[in-house]
């Protein structure tokens, strides 16, 4: 449901704690977004919660409210493993090398990664002799990287982790915190432990998806339980300082999981060029503002109207239709606009965790992409939308026997 004005909100600010919170979109009540499903379990019920997103006048936070135990987000049966996209194995890699290059790391560094999954970023250190530590808590993820070499702490970071990392380590020269600070129900206590680990002269590295890309694309569906925060540069500048650093620096990857930032966060101020300049466009345009965010609500409910639109006059016409990935953001797509199978035959996915198993909510089978050139579908929706290149790339063979593609966003469009 649109707001025109702001709703007013119980709850507080996950950031700065204010009251006050600007209710600008409801998505209704979803599943959980990787909590897929086994077929046996397709009768039972399934948890549902409510997604509704809001912004903090005082510091600019968006914010969904509900708060799902993390427990329950990033420890049951958690599924998402890293090493599943080439692209995000390339953005990885030029990352690290371009840390040990600029930061001069040796044999007598410590780099520390928070949410470091299957070890698909810290290897890259570890090849050159650099000690690294990992943290994530998914037991699975954690296990596969310390199978790999990487040693990893399969726990929630926060201050008391990072006093043990600290007495048995010592300070972390570089701290990378890649789609992670979105995710935890502890903000402040997760940036003050990154505050008390990171050496004096160190280097934070925050990676998130831009939420001026979530609003100029309709990126919607990047919204679920598991992202409690969508980050502005002024959001996060407010909420290092709390903590005695700065927002010193800021990269943008416009390509990266639909729009990315990279902050570079420091235990002093040495502000850039480009980190002033984005702070003073967000001014300009008002991401600091509830009128930004306003009417939000109303181009998503025109992106349902236009895909449900399609959709179903493909499937009135006789086409059949699959999709692909069995993306997080492909559940709150599918189960915000009640896609299900009378619409889409099935979901394929290259991650071997998720075939076999059913979408969230919807219930949708996901298979391997091999059935893309078994079945030749007439056309398959692309919920994992920001890797259509390199989707696109491998299914070169489907689209030469007359495949068709369809994004979901910024608008509905048979590719
Ligand atoms: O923050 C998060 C983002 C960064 O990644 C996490 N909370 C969870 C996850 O969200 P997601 O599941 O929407 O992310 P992806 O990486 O966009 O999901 C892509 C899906 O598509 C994965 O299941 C892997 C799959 N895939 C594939 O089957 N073939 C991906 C590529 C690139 C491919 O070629």
């Amino acid at each position: 449901m649109p707001a025109e004005k702001p709703l007013p909100t119980e709850g507080h600010c996950r950031s700065c704690g204010e009251p006050g919170l600007q209710t600008f979109l409801s998505l209704g009540s979803t599943p959980l977004a990787d909590a897929l499903v086994r077929p046996e379990d397709a009768d039972a019920p399934e948890a549902h919660f409510p997604l509704d997103v809001a912004f903090c006048p005082n510091c600019a936070l968006v914010q969904i409210l509900e708060e799902v135990p993390a427990e329950q987000l990033f420890v049951d049966n958690y599924l998402y493993f890293s090493s599943f996209s080439d692209e995000l194995l390339r953005h990885s890699r030029e990352h690290a090398l371009g840390l040990v290059e600029g930061r001069g790391l040796d044999s007598g560094s410590l780099v520390v990664e928070l949410a470091s999954n299957d070890g698909y970023l810290l290897k890259n250190f570890a090849e050159q002799g650099i000690p690294v530590l990992g943290v994530d808590p998914a037991p699975d993820q954690a296990e596969a990287a310390n199978a790999a070499g990487i040693p990893t702490l399969a726990e929630f970071f926060g201050p008391e982790l990072a006093e043990r990392i600290l007495d048995e380590h010592g300070p972390a020269d570089v701290i990378i915190a890649n789609n992670v600070m979105a995710h935890v129900p502890d903000l402040n206590g997760f940036v003050a432990g990154m505050a008390e680990l990171v050496a004096e002269d160190g280097l934070i590295t925050v990676e998130n998806p831009y939420v001026r890309d979530l609003i100029t694309h309709c990126e919607f569906d990047t919204i679920y339980h598991e992202h409690f925060c969508y980050y502005s540069c002024t959001a996060v500048d407010a909420l290092v300082r709390r903590h005695g650093m700065f927002l010193n620096d800021v990269e943008y990857f416009p390509n990266l999981h639909g729009g990315t930032l990279r902050w570079h966060i420091q235990p002093f101020e040495n502000v850039s060029e480009r980190a002033a300049s984005m702070l003073e466009a967000e001014r300009r345009d008002g991401l600091d503002t509830f009128g930004y965010y306003a009417s939000f609500g109303e181009r998503v409910e025109e992106i349902r109207r236009e895909l449900l639109k399609l959709l179903g006059e493909l499937r009135d016409s006789g086409a059949s239709i699959a999709a692909y990935g069995a993306a997080a953001k492909g559940s709150t797509l599918l189960n915000y606009m009640g896609i299900g199978t009378d619409l889409l035959d099935y979901v394929v996915d290259r991650n071997v965790h998720k075939q076999g198993l059913l979408m969230p909510g919807v219930h949708v089978p996901i298979k391997d992409p091999s059935a893309l050139l078994e079945e030749q579908p007439d056309y398959v929706l692309l919920l994992a939308w920001n890797f259509t290149e390199e989707i696109i790339s491998q299914q070169s063979e489907y689209l030469d026997r007359g495949g068709r593609f369809i994004t979901p966003i910024p608008r509905p469009e048979i590719l």
